[in-house]
């Protein structure tokens, strides 16, 4: 048995968590076993790394020890949690993974795309999402909702031009790729937003049942 791997993507506050706990329970409703997940993190060990990730520090981080860090959370996670969840079957539901990777430490922080490649390769071996939903907005909408929250994190301090770079590289992947990519407007009213996920769910659906 394999079963399906989705990730969720996009730009800070694009409703990411809100839209994968929604698409999980469309696809429960259908019978579908689906495990929810997110990166960085979905493992004790992950969670520790997600903290050194996001906490701001007086230390600037290098932006290789950014990328490593990414990468070894995702090996624990890969190995705790997705590859035994795809043996088994049931449909992974990522809020983020490697197309975030791609997008802020390749768009954002200006790392060459070969050489995240190199470490995607060596981490994930075969593994590839399935799908790739990238709710997308402009980025003033999306920082405006992240802000509501009160405290930013490390990534939240960044400056509009590195969101700019972000979004770019996520739309750029999703053009690149469109088999394996959909660009959802997350600018839309989340009512909205989530009748673009039903209409998905019938191809999602038969791609589970295959
Ligand atoms: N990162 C990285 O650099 N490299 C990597 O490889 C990976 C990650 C995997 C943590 O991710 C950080 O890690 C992230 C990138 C970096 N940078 N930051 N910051 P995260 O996913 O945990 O953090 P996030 O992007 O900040 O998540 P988020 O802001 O929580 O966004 P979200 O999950 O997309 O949104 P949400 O929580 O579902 O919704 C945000 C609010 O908007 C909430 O109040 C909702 O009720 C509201 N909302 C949602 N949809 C709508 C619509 N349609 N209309 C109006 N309001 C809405």
């Amino acid at each position: 048995m394999t079963g399906l791997f989705i990730t969720l993507e996009g730009p800070e506050g694009a409703g990411k968590s809100t839209n994968r706990d929604y698409l999980a329970e469309r696809l429960r409703a259908h019978g579908i076993d689906v495990l929810m997940t997110r990166e960085p993190g979905g493992t004790p060990l992950a969670e520790r790394i997600r903290e050194l990730l996001l906490a701001p520090s007086d230390e600037p981080m290098a932006v290789d020890t950014e990328l490593l860090l990414m990468f070894a959370a995702r090996a624990q996670h890969l190995a705790q949690v997705i590859r035994p969840a795809l043996a088994e079957g049931r449909v992974v539901l990522c809020d983020r993974f490697t197309d975030a990777t791609y997008a802020y430490q390749g768009g954002g922080r200006g790392v060459p795309e070969d050489r995240i490649a190199i470490l995607e390769r060596f981490v994930q071996g075969d593994v590839r999402p399935d799908l790739c939903l990238i709710f997308d907005l402009p980025v003033e909408v999306g920082l405006a909702r992240a802000s509501a929250r009160g405290r930013l994190d490390r990534f939240e301090r960044e400056g509009r031009a590195f969101f700019d770079a972000v979004r770019q590289a996520y739309l750029r992947r999703a053009a690149e790729r469109p088999e394996g990519y959909c660009v959802v407007d997350a600018s839309l009213p989340l009512i909205e937003v989530q009748a673009s996920l039903d209409a998905l769910l019938p191809r999602i659906l038969e791609r589970v049942r295959g």
